[in-house]
């Protein structure tokens, strides 16, 4: 028997919403302005690149005024603190996990500090904008930079990796999602199959919370710190 539980924590949007990050699905939620499908799919890149590019730059750029919060804090001590085998998989495209100290993340949907180029395939650290077709810093060419995330339709990163967690997984914790979008929405159903304990810590039900064994409600900010605590004093 393993002395120290594996874990697998995935995390959603509503994780930065106390920094000041809008969700999706929420009164004004990111898609509130916009549909999905005209700017996160592969096919609205075609159709209208400068309206994408906006949409990520304007991402991008809000992404300097705000900070992690006590949930990203907290996760960032229990990475720091847990010697047995930890995963953070995010959904989100933002940096905070990693600014409030976190190493063992993962983004499954790609990241906004990041560009790649469809010339020479180079994935680059960006934190400007794509709006004025700047050229690749690998391979010099213009416009052919885009932002490097994992639209509608297109492959999540990280899957195998993702899938060898799970499968060792003995606890499975699900933050601020609302469990809608796949293959992400699947992995508690999984984790169950694994045997895994499951958690949930979110705002409001999710639409995986009958496949949980415990649902805290509530805001990350305070779930998540108490939650810590307890794995950390408890090991
Ligand atoms: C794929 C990057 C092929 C872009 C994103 C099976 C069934 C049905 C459909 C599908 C299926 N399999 C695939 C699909 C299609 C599709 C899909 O799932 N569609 C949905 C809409 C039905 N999936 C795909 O296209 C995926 N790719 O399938 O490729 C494939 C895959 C595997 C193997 C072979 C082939 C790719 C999907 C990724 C798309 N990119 N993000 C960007 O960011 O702009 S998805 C994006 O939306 C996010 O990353 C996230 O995943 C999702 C939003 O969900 P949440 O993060 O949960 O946010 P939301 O606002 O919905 O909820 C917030 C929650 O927080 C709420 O519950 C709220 O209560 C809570 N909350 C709010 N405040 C707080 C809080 N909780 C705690 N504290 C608070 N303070």
């Amino acid at each position: 028997m393993r002395d120290l539980p594996n874990i697998v924590i995935l995390t959603g949007a509503g994780i930065s919403a106390e920094s000041g990050l809008a969700t999706f699905r929420g009164p004004e939620g990111l898609w509130e302005g916009h549909r999905v499908e005209d700017v996160a799919t592969p096919e609205a890149f075609v159709r209208d690149p400068e309206l994408v590019q906006r949409f990520y730059d304007a991402r991008r750029a809000r992404l300097k005024e705000v900070e992690p919060n006590e949930a990203h804090r907290a996760l960032a001590r229990l990475d720091a603190g847990w010697r047995g085998d930890l995963l953070i998989v995010t959904q989100n495209v933002d940096d905070l996990h990693e600014r409030a100290g976190a190493q063992r993340v993962l983004h499954m949907h790609g990241e906004l500090n990041s560009a790649w180029c469809l010339a020479c395939d180079a994935r680059v650290r960006w934190m400007e904008g794509l709006s004025d077709a700047p050229p690749c810093p690998e391979c010099g060419t213009r416009g052919a930079l885009r932002p490097d995330i994992v639209w509608f339709g297109e492959m999540p990163y990280g899957m195998d990796r993702i899938d060898a967690a799970l499968r060792e997984a003995d606890l499975f914790v699900s933050i601020g999602t609302s469990g809608a979008v796949y293959p992400a929405a699947g992995y508690v159903r999984t984790a169950r199959y694994v045997g895994a304990r499951t958690l949930e810590m979110n705002l409001d039900p999710s639409q995986g919370s009958l496949f949980f064994d415990e649902t805290r409600l509530g805001r990350a900010g305070k779930l998540v710190p108490a939650w810590v605590e307890e794995l950390l004093a408890g090991h």
